[in-house]
């Protein structure tokens, strides 16, 4: 898209620059940008004279304004409904025993293969669309519900499509290892090998994904089958990221940050050594606690470890119909405060920068120059005020590559 060149100024702003993960605030605050990227950020007071001249300019009216939102972790790619598993856990099947007899996963991808294109583009594109709503400005997206190369890589370009109809910036991610499909029953190695030397290399080649994704757990990918498809991955010039230590300890923040991925995802059974090791890697630590509340689980990730030895901690959605059937950002954040009893503060953070970075995004996710002019401006008179309400909470403005988004 070429976009004619523009000026913004935002003016009377309350800024939280999340400068460092910090809300960094400007009282009164005003942002300069031009041709999609910041070029000042401060007080009002401190205005370039010149600033005025030529400039789109949007009037805050002492309204807050933040990053966009970054959602560094979702599955909107798939079509059909996981109702039914809820009423079946409820009854007291856990995840693992739905999984086993043929629900969960798999059975998300038969009605993600049978849907048309159209189809399948319209009922992603409503969950973006859900997502945008309330500021996010990128979005990472997985493949994992096709799980063979035609169909992963349907599942990708579907994904990056949106872009060009929203005003959004995606990232795809390839998650053929998240479930061994059913032609591949009791044959998961032949499976992984299909992946590392098919469905990466042909996602690489053709520019459809910038990361790899696994499941790193009892059942889905063991650690050894992880490893390989990590080789492959690097072997392709791909960065990784893993769905590490949900459900159990199987060693999984101790191979992302072998592996210096971009992110190890859900934690919630990893353990000091493996936090320590991510942190020492430079990876993000991504906390999901909408599949934690869905599945009523009962351990929590271990933040005050990811604060002791200094591993940023992002927030997401993970919206899938299994375990987190949500497209609410804000009410994560809400929820990595209460359940996770992470800060406000952390959990903006944790929806800004530091998902950025686990999306290795270090263009965006702060307010300061030289950064993306992603921005959303809110009815709030303070930065937690995002956090500490219940999802509900809409921008009245988003600016994407500096423009008021329609
Ligand atoms: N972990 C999850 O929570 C989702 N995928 C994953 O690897 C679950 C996906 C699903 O149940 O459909
Ligand atoms: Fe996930």
């Amino acid at each position: 898209m070429i976009l004619a060149m523009t000026n913004l100024l935002v003016t009377n702003a309350r800024i939280a620059t999340m400068r460092g993960g910090r809300y960094g605030e400007i009282g009164e605050g005003a942002l300069l940008a031009r041709d999609a990227a910041i070029t000042w950020v401060g007080a009002m007071a401190e205005l370039p004279g010149s600033a005025r001249s030529g400039a789109e300019a949007v009037d805050a009216k002492g309204g807050l304004l933040t990053p966009g939102l970054v959602d560094c972790h979702t599955h909107l790619v798939y079509a059909g409904s996981r109702a039914r598993e809820m009423e079946m856990r409820l009854a007291g099947k856990s995840y693992a025993e739905i999984a086993k007899a043929g629900g969960g996963i798999v059975s998300t991808v038969t009605a993600t293969r049978a849907a048309t294109n159209a189809q399948l583009r319209a009922a992603t594109a409503r969950r973006l669309e859900a997502l945008m709503d309330e500021g996010v400005t990128t979005v990472e997206i997985k493949s994992g519900y096709g799980l063979d190369a035609e169909q992963e890589l349907r599942c990708l370009r579907i994904a990056r499509s949106l872009a060009a109809d929203h005003a959004v910036s995606v990232s795809t991610t390839l998650l053929a290892a998240h479930t061994v499909p059913p032609e591949y029953a009791c044959r998961a190695d032949d499976y992984v090998e299909t992946i590392c030397t098919q469905m990466i290399p042909r996602a690489s080649r053709e520019g459809l994904a910038s990361a790899v994704d696994g499941f790193c757990e009892s059942i889905a990918f063991t650690p050894a089958q992880i490893r390989r498809v990590f080789d492959a991955a690097g072997r392709h010039g791909l960065r990784v990221k893993l769905h590490a230590d949900q459900l159990s300890d199987s060693g999984g923040a101790l191979l992302a940050a072998q592996y210096k991925a971009l992110s190890a995802d859900h934690l919630e059974y990893a353990t000091d050594a493996g936090i320590e090791a991510l942190a020492r890697a430079g990876s993000v630590g991504v906390v999901l606690p909408g599949a934690f509340y869905y599945l009523r689980e009962t351990k929590r990730p271990p933040v005050d470890a990811m604060r002791r030895h200094g591993l940023r901690m992002a927030i997401a959605t993970d919206c899938n119909p299994g375990t987190s059937p949500t497209a609410s950002l804000l009410t994560m954040a809400n929820m990595a405060c209460v359940l996770f009893g992470m800060t406000p503060e952390e959990a903006l953070a944790g929806i800004t920068c530091h998902a950025a970075s686990a999306l290795g995004l270090d263009d965006r996710g702060t307010l300061e120059a030289g950064k993306r002019a992603d921005l959303a401006l809110w009815d709030a008179n303070e930065p937690g005020e995002l956090v500490a309400n219940i999802g509900g909470m809409r921008p009245s403005r988003v600016l994407f590559e500096g423009r008021v988004r329609p």
